[in-house]
């Protein structure tokens, strides 16, 4: 146990007839609106977000970093914060690896801590975006893009590499979020860009288990400027149909020009059958990586509205989603911005759960516009916290994670064990 439960308990103890309080009122009226608050609460209890195994240092930009101390210094490490977060929420148990950043040295601890802390291993994340150390040939103008055969190649075998690596872990998916792209019109042919990619694609998928998927992350822009290969949804939704069904779509809610209507984005893959998860994240620019929910909550919400509509719809049929979060930043402890990032993804989809989808098809069919507004904004602006702390109580997790964290002085004794110095291995 990363925590002892002892101490959760203490806290909650401190904190339970407030909570009982809110708790009831809430129940009340949703018992009186036809929901089934325990129905709510189970489905809150089982909904687990994994935690990118990069998200736990400080991240930094490209003008500085300022980490915190007490950062995880090796794989066993960032597992242990994992464990941590999961004792306080029991909503983190899975990790996002990224290779060769979290090569494991020993499969079967690794796998066993991991097992200890009641986590389990959701896709793994190649990278071809920076060249490794003693690399013969470079990712400077592409990798599975590339020009050069012998660069494909390589990018080829270390993404084969990496899901020899999440077989061993139990993973069940590869992400795969490709840097190529060109910095000045003319310099790539952008058909022969998408061939090149396609191809080498190709090779990756074929090295794919039966029952794996690969994901594939679009973002318009950033390493490169003026063009990147899989720009947008369309991009990616390309590639997928070219490759076959285990080949699906990532939404990086950070990867879309400002303004996008990224929950139609979201539908349409749904739709498709195409949609192979998320990584969470917010932005008020661009790919600011921001702490989830932090700027656009009726955006998540929106999303979040989209998928649970579609799950309820028979004609709907689509692969289990992989549920990650994907943000990086520099100012905060890292571990409070992961709590308050699983727990803004987990309001957003119990107030999704709250939306009366047959008043709302109603209203959609009567072009009753205002009504439609209404049953979105009621949903939306319902307080649900009080569920999650009863969904945390119930599964003897911590009643405020954060309030529980700085308590309990979790990050004071990760500096006392691992030093004022110490950053988190990987950017
Ligand atoms: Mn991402």
């Amino acid at each position: 146990m990363a925590i002892d439960k002892v101490l959760i308990d203490q806290h909650n103890e401190k904190q339970l007839s407030l909570h009982k309080k809110k708790f009831q009122t809430l129940f009340d009226i949703l018992e009186d609106e036809g929901h089934s608050v325990d129905d709510l609460i189970n489905k809150i209890k089982a909904f687990q977000i994994a935690i990118p195994s990069w998200a736990l240092g400080t991240g930094g930009t490209r003008f500085g970093r300022f980490s915190g101390g007490g950062e995880p210094g090796s794989l066993e490490e960032k597992i242990q914060d994992i464990g941590i977060l999961h004792a306080l929420n029991k909503s983190s148990g899975a990790i996002s690896l990224h290779i060769p950043w979290d090569i494991p040295k020993d499969i079967n601890i690794i796998k066993e801590l991991a097992a200890d802390n009641e986590i389990v291993f959701d896709a793994v994340n190649s990278n071809t975006f920076q060249d490794q150390k003693d690399q013969e040939v470079s990712y400077k103008f592409g990798s599975l893009s590339h020009t050069n055969k012998a660069v494909r190649s390589l990018a080829i075998s270390h993404n084969i590499e990496v899901i020899k690596h999440g077989i061993e872990l139990g993973s069940k998916a590869l992400t795969v979020w490709l840097s190529d792209g060109s910095d000045f019109p003319g310099q790539q042919n952008f058909r022969k860009t998408f061939h090149r990619t396609l191809d080498s694609f190709h090779h990756i998928y074929d090295a794919l288990p039966e029952d794996w998927k690969i994901y594939i992350e679009y973002k318009p822009y950033e390493p490169h400027f003026y063009s990147t290969v899989v720009s947008d949804w369309g991009s990616s939704l390309l590639f997928c149909q070219k490759l076959g069904d285990k080949a699906l779509g990532l939404v990086d809610l950070g990867h879309h020009l400002p303004n996008t209507n990224i929950e139609q984005i979201v539908s349409r893959f749904f739709m498709e059958g195409k949609l192979g998860g998320f990584h969470f994240n917010d932005s008020k620019y661009g790919d600011d990586d921001l702490t989830v929910g932090s700027i656009r909550p009726y955006q998540l919400f929106l999303i979040f509205n989209e998928l649970v509509e579609g799950m309820s719809s028979p004609e709907v049929k689509n692969p289990k989603l992989s549920w990650m979060i994907d943000a990086s930043h520099n100012v905060k402890d890292p571990m409070e911005d992961l709590l308050q990032s699983v727990e803004a993804i987990k309001i957003a989809y119990t107030q999704a759960l709250l939306v009366d989808q047959n008043a709302l098809e109603k209203a959609q069919e009567e072009n009753d516009v205002t009504t439609a507004q209404e049953i979105l904004q009621n949903a939306f602006r319902t307080d649900v916290r009080p569920l999650l702390a009863e969904a945390r109580l119930r599964a003897k997790a911590a009643l405020h994670p954060i309030s529980a964290y700085r308590d309990l002085k979790i990050r004071e004794n990760l500096v006392k064990k691992r030093g004022t110095k110490s950053m988190a291995t990987g950017l």
